[in-house]
């Protein structure tokens, strides 16, 4: 049995929100973030949208004894203090969890759902003043957007000034606090807490990607930070900074507006913890040979791996300072990091626009013996001439896509014999950094 040492209790929220088919919005938003930011999310669904990412095409509300029930069931079981809620479609839905949540004393985001991203309604126009009347007062934040704000305050809102007349009325009703959200406005999220009259502005950017889901992401992600004890301020500015993160690394789905990505930030930070420690043991195959130092060039060596999908240098780590020949045997000046060899990672970086799976690189002395060896060893080999180069080019992008071009895919081995001033040098391509490193050594073993 493999036990872990150590549990640490992690906090527990909920939503209360309808399920969007097309996982964009609702439910699945919500537990998305809950698990981007480490809480443990429960959910209680309230309503089933037949949806997609061009809109909702039906809907079907769940009986309030069924949505009474899922909230009985986690809130007899497990401490929940924090939740937050979504779609609530009816006049019956919203005094239920209105009942459920003073029953359970759960301190409430309320996102107050009215329509999809795409077009649907989602609240009943009848429902609004239920929603104002008996659940608001019970909440310790609502986060509406402009529109949203307007309804419930009765007025239009298109500035940030009326923002801020509107988030007043708000708390007038008897929520704490109003986070009216800026992604119709200026991008300016505006925090009006109560109980100190104290507004805050919280700046953002606007940021190009795909938006479904980005309300239920930003007050889940406000509930998740509230549940982990920040400020209400500190959890408005956390969420914020993550909803643009989500919609940044939005991706193509569907046809219409694409889903915000909750988990792109994280999977990117996993992918360079991976090519970082792939990396790190290139580096040792290659200072544990006692034949690769042999093939290092007179400028040093460096080794690279990009992330998947990488489309700057800053995506590509290297060896800091390079690899150079100490006492006879090869050594690393500094430690891997992203963004350590532009050099490097415009090979890469060439290679991998041509085919994906190339993500790491190596560069080697050349020497005809060397040439002879890759060709022994039955690499595909190509090479560019740096005469034939043109002028305002960087010498690695263009000579990296000249040898690709003449060999019709990236080959194994891109060599050049040099030019004025400029060391003739071999490149080795590969998958990944270890591959290269061992193709490298195995090169070394070949020659004198
Ligand atoms: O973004 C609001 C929203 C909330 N809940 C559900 C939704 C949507 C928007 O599409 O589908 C279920």
């Amino acid at each position: 049995m493999i036990e872990k040492s150590l549990t640490i209790k992690p906090q527990i929220v909920m939503t209360i929100a309808g399920s969007d088919s097309g996982g964009g919005a609702g439910i699945a938003a919500d537990l998305k973030t809950f698990a981007a930011l480490g809480v443990h999310g429960t959910c209680a669904i309230t309503s089933i949208t037949a949806q997609n990412t061009t809109g909702v095409l039906e809907s079907f509300d769940l009986t309030p004894e069924a949505i009474a029930s899922q909230i009985e069931a986690v809130c007899t079981d497990m401490e929940v203090k924090w939740a937050k809620t979504g779609m609530l479609a009816s006049s019956e839905i919203v005094r239920e969890v209105a009942k459920e949540v003073r029953k359970h004393g759960l301190s409430i985001v309320l996102d107050p759902v009215m329509a999809a991203e795409a077009g649907g309604n989602l609240l009943r126009k009848e429902a609004i003043s239920v929603l104002i009347e008996e659940l608001l007062p019970l909440c310790k934040v609502a986060t509406p957007n402009a529109f949203e704000a307007g309804d419930l305050a009765g007025m239009a809102v298109k500035t940030p000034e009326d923002a801020k007349v509107a988030a007043k009325k708000i708390t007038d009703i008897g929520v704490e606090a109003v986070i009216v959200t800026g992604g119709h406005l200026d991008a300016t999220d505006l925090l009006y807490e109560a109980t100190s009259d104290t507004f805050t502005r919280i700046p953002g950017t606007f940021v190009k990607g795909g938006t479904h889901g980005s309300g239920c992401t930003y007050s889940a992600a406000v509930t998740a930070f509230l549940a982990s004890g920040e400020s209400l301020e500190s959890a408005a500015r956390k969420a914020k900074k993550f909803v643009e993160q989500a919609i940044l690394m939005s991706q193509p789905v569907g046809r219409g507006t694409g889903p915000v990505n909750q988990l792109g930030a994280t999977l990117d930070e996993k992918e360079r913890y991976l090519v970082l420690r792939e990396l790190k043991e290139a580096v040792s195959i290659l200072e544990n040979s006692f034949d690769f130092s042999k093939l290092i060039p007179e400028v040093g060596c460096n080794i690279g791996m990009a992330i998947p999908q990488a489309d700057g240098y800053k995506d590509v780590a290297a060896v800091e300072g390079r690899i150079v020949k100490h006492k006879g045997r090869a050594v690393s000046v500094g430690c891997v990091d992203f963004g350590a060899s532009r050099h490097v990672a415009r090979i890469i970086l060439a290679s991998l626009r041509k085919n994906p799976e190339i993500r790491a690189a190596i560069n080697v002395k050349y020497s005809r013996e060397a040439l002879a060896a890759c060709r022994e060893m039955k690499l595909g080999i190509s090479s560019f001439d740096r005469a034939e180069e043109p002028e305002n080019t960087s010498t690695m992008d263009w000579g990296t896509v000249e040898a690709i071009k003449k060999y019709g895919s990236v080959p194994k081995v891109i060599y050049d014999k040099g030019g004025p001033g400029k060391e003739p040098m071999i490149r080795l391509l590969g998958a990944s950094a270890t591959e290269v490193a061992k193709l490298a050594v195995e090169l070394a073993e070949k020659i004198d």
